[in-house]
């Protein structure tokens, strides 16, 4: 990648694609193109040809999806699967006939079978039945891998995949029942201690296990792989050779905590001084997602974001935007 190459963005409004960018203006990639969702609807499949075709991006990294926690996932098991497939095959078609040179499409953890060996090398896509919370979210995220992958075999094209793990950050959203567990807690605990709460309520059984990456780690890992490859090109280095097993890159933090770990944690930097209850009447999700993150730390990459630090920046940004955080189902499109 050079420094004026135009680098599309997709979803540069959501958690990641933010991040992505941020991370691109620092390194002094300028030369970004950028459309909200106004501007461009991702899921209109002649707009997004219209536009690949007449600005002819070099880059793009496909951080657009409809994402949530567990409760959305589960509550519009319709909206995921659809509104992912749709971009999905958007974007990808679109960067095929715009000669694109080469894309970063982002996944998730839970592609991987629920009850997968671990940590979850990426040798375990397909292998075993998935947990049925997100079963649409991770059909249509594999649907993505299978179709970059088939690109690169039929059409030659330079398509690689990168699984995150449980993500987090500033910006995030902290909708009450659409997000992810983190800001969740978060903000639960945030409110509880302002209303002198005795107790708050985290969802589950609180033994699940979770990996947690911070979202600026995940953007440096993203623009790091996509500089790799470029450098290794397609016929070698992490991701190259025609069998496309070596396209899919897990992106981890490297060790998880369980959910009433995660809990305790939160709930200390928030300074909330009652007691925790969970609710077992709510989804536990699958029991563990520790990824085997070996093949990207091959290149060199670690995460820098130690969770705790992580989540005291979390908690500032939620402070200071509490107003404007976004409220409603996540969705980075
Ligand atoms: O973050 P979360 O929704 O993601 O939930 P998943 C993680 C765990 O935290 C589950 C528990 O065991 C929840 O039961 N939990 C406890 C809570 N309290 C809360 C709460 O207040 N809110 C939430 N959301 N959880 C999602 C998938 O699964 O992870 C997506 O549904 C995607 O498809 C995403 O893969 C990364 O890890 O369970």
């Amino acid at each position: 990648m050079q420094k004026n190459d135009l680098i599309f963005v997709a979803g540069h409004r959501g958690l990641v694609g933010s991040a992505i960018v941020r991370r691109l203006r620092a390194l002094g990639f300028t030369n970004l193109l950028l459309r909200t969702r106004q501007e461009l609807d991702l899921a209109d499949m002649a707009a997004v040809r219209a536009m690949f075709l007449a600005e002819r991006p070099a880059y793009v990294f496909f951080a657009a999806a409809k994402v949530g926690g567990i409760m959305a996932n589960n509550s519009y098991p319709a909206e995921f699967i659809r509104d992912n497939l749709l971009i999905q095959l958007n974007v990808i078609d679109a960067a095929h006939a715009s000669d694109v040179k080469k894309m970063l499409f982002l996944g998730s953890s839970c592609i991987y079978p629920k009850f997968a060996e671990q940590p979850i090398r990426e040798e375990s896509l397909l292998t075993g039945a998935l947990e049925p919370t997100n079963e649409p979210y991770a059909v249509a995220k594999i649907a993505g891998i299978v179709t970059c992958r088939s690109y690169n075999r039929q059409y030659g094209t330079r398509y690689i995949s990168a699984m995150p793990t449980n993500l987090y950050g500033e910006g995030d959203n902290f909708d009450r029942n659409g997000s992810h567990v983190l800001p969740a807690l978060i903000r639960r605990f945030h409110e509880a201690k302002l209303a002198g709460e005795p107790e708050v309520v985290v969802w589950g059984s609180g033994t699940p296990q979770r990996e947690f990456l911070h979202v600026d780690d995940m953007a440096d890992a993203s623009v790091h792989l996509m500089q790799v490859w470029a450098e290794a090109g397609r016929d070698g280095g992490i991701v190259g050779g025609p069998n496309a097993v070596n396209e899919i890159v897990n992106v981890g933090y490297g060790s998880d905590v369980s959910i009433r770990e995660l809990a305790e944690l939160v709930r200390e930097i928030v300074k909330y001084e009652g007691s925790l209850i969970f609710d077992s009447s709510k989804p536990d999700g699958t029991p563990r997602k520790l990824l085997d993150s070996s093949r990207l730390q091959a290149t060199g990459w670690s995460p820098r974001v130690e969770l705790r630090e992580g989540i005291s920046r979390t908690y500032q940004w939620f402070l200071e935007h509490h107003e404007e955080a976004r409220l409603g189902t996540a969705t980075a499109r």
